[in-house]
């Protein structure tokens, strides 16, 4: 078929909307057609080059949500008008770490850069002759996608496609990195450093784990007003006036939890986090540093005498095809706000706007809406 896309064709230049085209779905497959796809800093990282991908152009877009319209051979559990929301891990539930219940670690997840297809290792997309790297194995910043169906959760067909699209990526992820790699328990002081899609949702997952106050940290006051009506209980500009104050209302305890949910992290930053972290504390790390960055600054001795635990984090530690329905759950029980959690919306065209949004501080998370006008 025939649609258009968003497409980084070379790195720091705006999003390009082209003409592009995806075949029919192979075994294993299904064609998606997606109402609203997720602005999620991860696809800025194809842009700036902070994820090295091997060749260009990129269809960009990992969080997504529509009814699917199309089915291939062999798929069994989904049907032609499920609503669905796309993963941005696939998850198999065969191999090794998903039978250990590592569902976020799934072995597929090792070709999600490559643009190779699960089914037979192809590319499905292709622009102006070029084969097209799908972002995820997704590329939801097109009005349809034909993906594996371990890509692909069922979802109750009430959801709003506006906030389905969230939890395919960001939601998930930050509720995640609180309720499961931070394990926040009740009664414990939690920091969450970038307020942003992640941020918000950590926020949120460590209110809902019973936390006793949140901390939250971002540069932008719009940001910080966001993070107090999630449930933060105080807001800081930067790590050291958060350090300072923690410091004050803890009694030098710190925060049994920090989790780091920045678009862009540094390795430079790490002492500065561990320093919010209390003895025998965790600090998650579920922000991105550049792929080939190695250089981190790290006090050794407080890592081992304060036995504290730097933890990494991807999909917030969690299983697709339980937590997005689960997290969704919530939302319908009134227990997740995911209405607020979406800024605006763009149409295709505006994505260059909606990303520009969400650089300079004014979007927890921007939303393609796709159209018929998209369709034609
Ligand atoms: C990702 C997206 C795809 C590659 C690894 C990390 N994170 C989500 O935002
Ligand atoms: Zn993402």
């Amino acid at each position: 078929m025939k649609t258009k896309g968003a497409l980084v064709w070379e790195l720091n230049k705006p999003w390009s909307i082209d003409e592009i085209e995806i075949g029919d779905p192979r075994r294993g497959e299904v064609t998606v057609q997606l109402e609203t796809a997720g602005l999620c800093h991860s696809d800025q990282h194809l842009l700036t080059g902070d994820f090295p991908i091997p060749s260009f152009p990129v269809l960009g877009g990992h969080e997504g949500a529509g009814i699917i319209t199309e089915i291939g051979e062999g798929v069994e559990n989904l049907a032609v008008g499920d609503h669905v929301v796309m993963s941005f891990i696939p998850s198999c539930g065969t191999c090794k770490p998903c039978q250990t219940g590592l569902r976020n670690l799934c072995d597929l997840g090792m070709g999600l850069l490559s643009g190779q297809s699960v089914s037979d290792g192809s590319f499905r997309v292709t622009a102006k002759g070029h084969n097209v790297l799908p972002m995820s194995l997704l590329g939801t910043f097109a009005p349809y996608v034909v993906v594996h169906h371990t890509s692909v959760v069922k979802v109750d067909p009430t959801i709003p496609f506006e906030v389905a699209c969230l939890v395919g990526c960001g939601v998930t992820t930050g509720f995640g990195s609180a309720v499961r790699s931070a394990a926040v328990k009740p009664g414990e002081d939690v920091a969450v450093i970038g307020i942003g899609g992640v941020g918000v949702a950590a926020v949120q997952g460590a209110r809902i784990a019973g936390a006793r106050r949140i901390f939250a940290v971002d540069p932008f006051e719009w940001k910080r007003e966001q993070a107090l009506k999630f449930g933060a209980a105080e807001t800081f500009a930067d790590v050291a006036d958060a350090f300072a104050r923690i410091a004050e209302v803890t009694r030098g305890f710190m925060c049994h939890k920090v989790i780091v949910t920045v678009g862009r992290t540094d390795g430079s930053e790490v002492e500065s986090w561990m320093g919010l972290t209390a003895k025998g504390g965790v600090c998650c790390l579920t922000a991105m540093g550049g792929v080939l960055d190695t250089d981190v600054t790290l006090n050794l001795a407080g890592l081992s005498l304060l036995q504290k635990s730097l933890q990494g984090s991807i999909f917030g530690g969690g299983n697709p095809q339980h937590d997005i329905p689960a997290i969704l759950e919530l939302y319908q029980l009134g227990q997740i706000n995911l209405d607020d959690m979406v800024t605006r919306e763009y149409r295709l065209e505006q994505i260059n706007d909606g990303y520009r949004d969400m650089l300079e501080g004014r979007n927890i998370r921007g939303v393609i809406r796709f159209t018929d006008a998209d369709r034609a």
